[in-house]
């Protein structure tokens, strides 16, 4: 055991996640890395996209910079991580905020609201959202696609719902930049979180399929984001997540422990948000988002943070243990051996690190 174990009882994740998350004193952040300042050295290096991968004007439609103009970055010691400062277009991350406050907490999506409330109250929480301490503040996550189980830690085949269409082009343009061509988005779970949340150390193993990525997406306040190893005692890097970044956790990074000890304010960026959406003149997907709706959307994000995060569940011609094979598929992937890590409890209390 490590030394530093021994003294303390405590893996070197869950010491960093204590100093990061620890309110008085406040710990030191002149280590997080911040990939929005752009340093490449011996630890931060740049990573070259395929900039034909895309088309402009498929990375347009959903809101995205030409590929050519996204900056991204790798770890060193951390393969299959990629890292891609806001490569949101101007005014159009306003889109995906409110997609992510409005429109995939309303049925047939899951969230935690509805674990104690009849779904006549969860309807539309939307609606209700125009004052504040709404049931919107008392939102922590929702699930979509095949919705994942808390309890069990497992997705099924028939507990499964439409996978927004808009959130599957973003995803399958951001995968297929980064050299995941193929990429089928079908399940996702959006985190929200209040300024005092955080989210527990934990490993994404419930996917079937291991080989395709896992992406996040960030909105809102900034966020302390934990990177460590496979094992608990690997001792983790810490970087801030701004509005806008999007995290690509792939190879044998995509099964590295993680964690959110803590979420940080933004500068500028939230701020700028609101003359943003005004110049966004609407596109194929993404619309311009109306006054009305932004009122309660800017009002969230300006101290509270989302995230997205979109997995493939199954392999190509993949299915779920003891469900036949998708038609037309031959081959199938044998399911893994089910184990799974601790994660979340079916839970509405803030994002703790005992409800992961
Ligand atoms: O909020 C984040 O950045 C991380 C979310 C995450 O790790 C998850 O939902 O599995
Ligand atoms: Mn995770």
């Amino acid at each position: 055991m490590a030394a530093s174990m021994v003294e303390t009882g405590e893996d070197a994740f869950r010491q960093m996640f204590k100093l990061y998350k620890r309110r008085n004193p406040p710990p030191d952040f002149s280590d997080v890395i911040d990939f929005s300042k752009c340093v490449t050295n011996d630890k931060i290096r740049p990573v070259k996209l395929d900039p034909a991968a895309v088309s402009d004007g498929d990375a347009a439609n959903v809101g995205l910079h030409h590929v050519k103009d996204w900056r991204a970055f790798t770890l060193q010691g951390y393969p299959g991580f990629i890292f891609i400062t806001n490569p949101f277009l101007r005014g159009s991350q306003p889109f995906w905020v409110r997609q992510c406050l409005k429109t995939y907490p309303q049925k047939p999506n899951i969230c935690n609201l509805d674990m104690h409330m009849s779904p006549t109250d969860t309807q539309d929480i939307w609606a209700k959202s125009r004052e504040p301490r709404t049931l919107l503040e008392r939102l922590r996550w929702v699930t979509l696609g095949y919705h994942y189980n808390w309890n069990s830690k497992t997705y099924s085949a028939n507990h499964y719902t439409p996978f927004p269409t808009e959130l599957h082009l973003l995803s399958h343009q951001i995968a297929t930049a980064c050299g995941f061509t193929g990429f089928n988005a079908e399940a996702g779970i959006l985190n929200y979180y209040r300024s005092d949340s955080s989210l527990g150390i934990h490993v994404d193993e419930s996917e079937l399929d291991h080989s395709r990525p896992l992406l996040s997406f960030s909105f809102g306040q900034s966020a302390i984001f934990l990177l460590g190893g496979t094992h608990r005692q690997d001792s983790p890097t810490a970087m801030y997540m701004h509005s806008g970044d999007v995290m690509v956790m792939s190879g044998l990074s995509r099964l590295f422990y993680h964690a959110v000890p803590r979420i940080v304010p933004a500068h500028q960026e939230v701020a700028d948000l609101d003359t943003e959406r005004c110049s966004w003149q609407g596109g194929a997907i993404v619309e311009q988002v109306s006054e009305e709706d932004w009122v309660v959307c800017s009002r969230y994000i300006h101290s509270s943070r989302i995230n997205m995060t979109v997995r493939q569940v199954l392999g190509h011609g993949q299915s779920f243990p003891g469900t036949p094979p998708p038609p037309g598929h031959a081959e199938q992937h044998q399911a893994e051996d089910g184990k799974h890590m601790k994660r979340r409890r079916c839970s509405d209390s803030p994002n703790t690190e005992e409800t992961r």
